[in-house]
């Protein structure tokens, strides 16, 4: 049988059906769960979705966010795995066991990532070509003939937009377009889409003000080189709830000409410091410069925390080791 009529028939004859995201949630693996959400609404199923980790706050004004829970039911038939191939990716559900409940289940895998499958599905659904995986899902829509809706349609065109950077990446294809242009004509509304997913990146004046005042207050070495901004318990305690201050800035910080790398301190009581640190295309030494300080994370995005020190000293020393990582390149 193939792929697609093994699909089929998985999900006709099933009613409760689970529709899974892996613990890295993004908008083309949530508007993609709530696109299928719609469709088998629609062809009379429950569906249900699922996700081990809390929805970030930059893709909550996709409607029906919220209606991701964070544990898995009890009882189901069937389940289908949106935008991952990779096991490794759901490791809450690995560790708290429900992972294995719908893996015990027939189990459908809708992916474009171009890696081999680690998830023993009943069909791995995956086209490399598709630019997203609600790309896959309108092709399966057309195929079988499911009901699209001007919501279903906002959510494909998300999880296009989204994985495409606005249709702007190498991936994108003719048939990306083709398809937004399809789902415009079935009165998909782009401007009001992306009012509202600017209407949800808005900041309070407050922030915006505050945000000023740490771009005036970043400091450069090396030239611009290097680029850090300190940010003191103060201003976390009275800014934190709404924005995490050093990602208003650090951006900024990466975009200055010459820039190689941003560090944000914090600092906290008990002479506690953090930092976060981001470096450019080019200069890998992010991983190497957290390490130094017992830290880690990847070669261009890493942080570190270190506690009953003198905050001079810790800057002092990072500055000279990024410096160093610099040089030795
Ligand atoms: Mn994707």
């Amino acid at each position: 049988m193939s792929k697609l009529n093994q699909l089929k028939e998985i999900i006709n004859d099933s009613k409760y059906i689970v529709i899974a995201q892996a613990d890295n949630p993004d908008g083309d693996s949530l508007a993609s769960a709530l696109a299928l959400e719609d469709i088998l609404h629609r062809m009379g199923k429950e569906p249900y979705m699922y996700c081990a980790v809390d929805m970030p706050n930059h893709l909550r004004h996709l409607s029906g966010w919220d209606r991701v829970n964070k544990d898995m039911p009890k009882t189901f038939d069937a389940g289908i795995i949106v935008d991952t191939s990779s096991r490794k990716l759901f490791e809450i559900a690995d560790k708290n066991g429900e992972l294995q409940w719908i893996l015990a289940k027939p189990l459908i895998v809708i992916d474009h990532h171009d890696i081999k499958s680690t998830i023993d599905a009943t069909v791995n659904y995956s086209n490399v070509n598709a630019v997203s995986t609600g790309e896959v899902i309108y092709d399966l829509a057309k195929q079988l003939d499911w009901p699209l809706t001007t919501n279903s349609g906002k959510m494909i065109a998300t999880s296009i937009l989204s994985d495409s950077l606005g249709l702007m990446t190498e991936q994108t294809t003719p048939k990306s377009i083709r398809i937004i242009a399809d789902l415009v004509e079935l009165g998909v509304n782009l401007p009001e889409m992306e009012e509202a997913r600017r209407a949800a990146m808005k900041k309070s004046e407050a922030l915006v003000r505050y945000k000023g005042k740490l771009l005036q207050r970043i400091e450069y070495f090396e030239e611009t080189s290097i680029a850090t901004v300190t940010i003191p318990w103060e201003e976390i305690e009275k800014y934190s709830p709404e924005y995490n201050p050093s990602i208003l800035v650090l951006d900024d910080m990466r975009l200055t000409q010459g820039t190689k790398v941003a560090i944000a301190f914090k600092t906290y009581p008990n002479n506690r410091i953090t930092a976060k640190i981001r470096a450019n295309y080019g200069y890998p030494i992010a991983q190497a410069l957290a390490e130094h300080f017992g830290g880690g994370g990847h070669k261009l995005a890493s942080g570190f925390k270190v506690n009953n020190s003198n905050f001079d000293l810790v800057k002092k020393e990072c500055i000279e080791v990024a410096s160093q990582l610099l040089k030795n390149m």
